[in-house]
This record gives C-alpha cells, structure tokens and sequence, in this order.
C-alpha cells in the first residue's frame, strides 16, 4: 500500500502498518533519531499521499452510499487517517504538535470535503428524482367509475313513472305479512293450494314471507275505506319457496289496484295497454286471454307480440310470436267485501306483473340469474 521506506542508506521494507515497524526501528537507541526524522517526513509523505487520494476519490464518488464508505476508509475507527493519528503517541514529543496540526488538518478537510460532497450529491439526487418522479399536477384526473341503478331497479322506476303517470299513487307495506292479509283477505280460504307450505316461506303457522304485493293494497282498502277512488300500485320484493333458472326465491313484483264507481274491463284494458306501449314501444300488440286467479273474476293474462322477432316466432316466444306479460282481473266482490266496499257500489280492477320478467323482455336478457349474481361485466351493460 505504501512505497517502501528509504534512509541513511537502508531500505526498510514495509507496507501496510508500516509505522509500527518503522517505531520498532527507530526506538533502537543512538539511532532513534535519524530514523525519527526521516519518519517525520514520510509521515508528512503518507498524509498528503492519503489527503490526495482522500479528496480525488471523494470528487469522484457517485452516490451517497460511496461516500459513506470512503469515510469509512479514511475516517473511519480502522481508518488509514485514524491510523496515522493513533501512531502519533509514539513520535518524539517535539514532533507530536506539528504532525498533529497536519494530520487534524487533513482530517477536517476530509470531512468538510466528505460533508460538501454529500451535499452536492444530495442535491444531484434529488434533482434526479424530481425529474424522473414528477407528477404532472396539471393533468386531468382518472374518472372515477360511475355508480349506475341496477338493472331490475332501472325497469321498476320505469312502472312506476308509467304508472304515475297515469294517476297512480305508490303504496307500501311489510314484507313479512299475516296469513289474514296474504290470502284470507285474497279470497284465498284456508285450504287453498296456493296456501301449500310447499311454496311459501312460513315464519309461525301465521306469520310469513309475503307470496305478491296485494297485501298492501289490502291494507290501503282496509285504511281508506269507504273512500274513492283508490289507484294504486304496490312494487317491492315478495319471496315464494322456488329456485331455479326460471325461479328465484326473492323477486320483485308490482301490482295494480283501481276502485272506483263503475270501473269496467274496458278501462282495465284501456289502462294496461298504455303502460305496455309505453313500455315496449307503440307499435307492440296486446292481447287478452281469459284466465283464473281466486282474487278477480273476471281474470285475464296479457300477452304482448314477441319484442326479439316482433311476432314472427323465435326462441325467446317458444314460436307462438306471443311473450306473458301480465295477469289481471275485475276485484272479486268478496275481495271488496272483506276490505269494506260495497261490492253493489263499487268496482275494481287489479292487475300483477313480475319486474324480472318486464327487465328481461326490455333489456334482452335470457337468465334470471344474472339480476342477483352482481356480476359488474353484466351490469355494466345498462
Ligand atoms: C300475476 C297476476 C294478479 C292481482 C294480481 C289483486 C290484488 C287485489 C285484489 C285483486 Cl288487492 N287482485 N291482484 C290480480 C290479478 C292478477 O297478479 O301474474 N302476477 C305476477
């Protein structure tokens, strides 16, 4: 590491250490001296050898982390500055304070030097990271993505707009119901199938899960009465015991009520192919079939033509170019009864229809399912 030491004509082979071999030599007696003096000035050599090579490496360093290192080296506890200055106590006392001066002197430029560097690199880094990490704050922000009404939700708020339109009033009510308000009421008597424990959710013998919405219409006749008129739709969840590809347990339904003097067929009619026209479209037919439900008399169901081949026949129809929208009816005059209206006074009509079912026929869609799966690559379509 260190040229070897010459003097009063011997070479003295050294390198690393190379002090503690010169201080074996030079406490020999008589000859302490010369040997001394030449040490002094190969001190001097070494520290400006180390002070040279110090500053030139510390210009040099590239990073932090370097810089540390050459602290380390020279600085440091085993460092070769370090070094020279513990092997002072062992120079001659009237060498000590100049050597001293000197190696403290090179010392503290080293770390002037070493602290400047870290400094400059500090600040070059710094830059480096300004440059590469900048944020453009001007930049326009990500969107965030947008909330949008579930599908069935989007369809139901479209009945209901219909419907309003149409000088309907929105009621609600329980969803756990009493067996009086779910069939008694509905002209459906206690051994009625539709009553089978088989397809309704029972809590007690009593008390259940609401199979359709009439039960609140019920108790809106029940409330009002001997009011008119009433013109209601009831929308909400009702629960039967199904599940399928066709059936789920939990599904939505609105229904229709419209008491009245004189309310006929004709405007039951009149009523239901305007929310289909506006739902659907003007150009979509309607028809009624005679059919059977214990709370109306007469019932019907409403077909509309088919809205995927416009009633020429596909899959979607089953090939009959008719789709089933809705059921419906004249309100039993027991029904009427029950809820206190004179049958003999006053008329109804009632009608039910299955919000999965309006969705699917609007919207295109082929499995119930997908309304409850809240899949977001299917719901994002609407
Ligand atoms: C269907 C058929 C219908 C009713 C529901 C009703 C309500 C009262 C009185 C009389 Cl308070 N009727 N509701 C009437 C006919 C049909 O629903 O297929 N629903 C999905």
């Amino acid at each position: 590491m260190f040229p070897p030491l010459e003097g009063n004509g011997m070479i003295v082979p050294v390198d690393l250490g190379w002090f503690q071999e010169f201080f074996k030599l030079s406490s020999r007696r008589g000859e302490g001296f010369l040997f001394c003096h030449i040490g002094v000035k190969k001190m001097i050599e070494t520290i400006e050898t180390i002070r040279a090579a110090a500053l030139a490496r510390v210009a040099a360093a590239a990073s932090s982390e370097e810089l540390e290192a050459l602290r380390v080296q020279y600085l440091g506890k085993k460092g070769e500055l370090t070094a020279v200055l513990r092997g002072m106590g062992k120079l001659p006392p009237e060498e000590r304070p100049r050597m001293g001066q000197l190696a403290n002197q090179v010392r503290e430029e080293l770390e002037k030097a070493l602290l400047e560097a870290k400094d400059t690199l500090a600040r070059k880094e710094q830059a480096g990271r300004l440059r590469t990490e900048a944020i453009d704050v001007t930049l326009p922000g990500r969107p965030l993505p947008r909330g949008y009404r579930h599908p069935l939700y989007q369809a139901l708020n479209e009945i209901k707009a219909i419907f309003t339109g149409l000088g309907f009033d929105v009621a609600e009510g329980p969803e756990v119901e009493s067996d009086y308000y779910n069939f008694e009421a509905l002209n459906l008597p206690k051994e009625h199938p539709a009553r089978d424990m088989q397809d309704s959710f029972y809590i007690t013998e009593d008390v259940l899960l609401r199979t359709h919405t009439s039960p609140v219409q019920v108790r809106v006749m029940e409330a009002r009465r001997p009011e008119i008129p009433i013109r209601i739709i009831a929308p909400g969840k009702v629960y039967r015991r199904d599940d399928d590809a066709t059936h789920s347990p939990i599904f939505h339904q609105v229904e229709g009520l419209l008491v009245d003097k004189r309310v006929t067929f004709g405007e039951l009619k009149g009523t239901l192919m305007a929310f289909i026209k506006q739902m659907f479209g003007e150009t979509v037919q309607v028809r009624f079939r005679p059919s059977y439900f214990p709370f109306t008399e007469p019932s019907a169901e409403v077909d509309m033509s088919c809205v995927m081949c416009g009633g020429s026949g596909c899959r979607v129809c089953s090939h009959t170019g008719w789709l089933e929208i809705l059921g419906c009816g004249m309100v039993h005059p027991r029904v009427l009864s029950m809820s206190g209206y004179d049958p003999e006074e006053v008329s109804g009509f009632a009608f039910g229809l299955g919000v999965e079912r309006v969705a699917m026929l609007k919207y295109g869609i082929d499995d119930l399912r997908l309304f409850y799966e809240n899949d977001l690559r299917f719901l994002r379509q609407f």
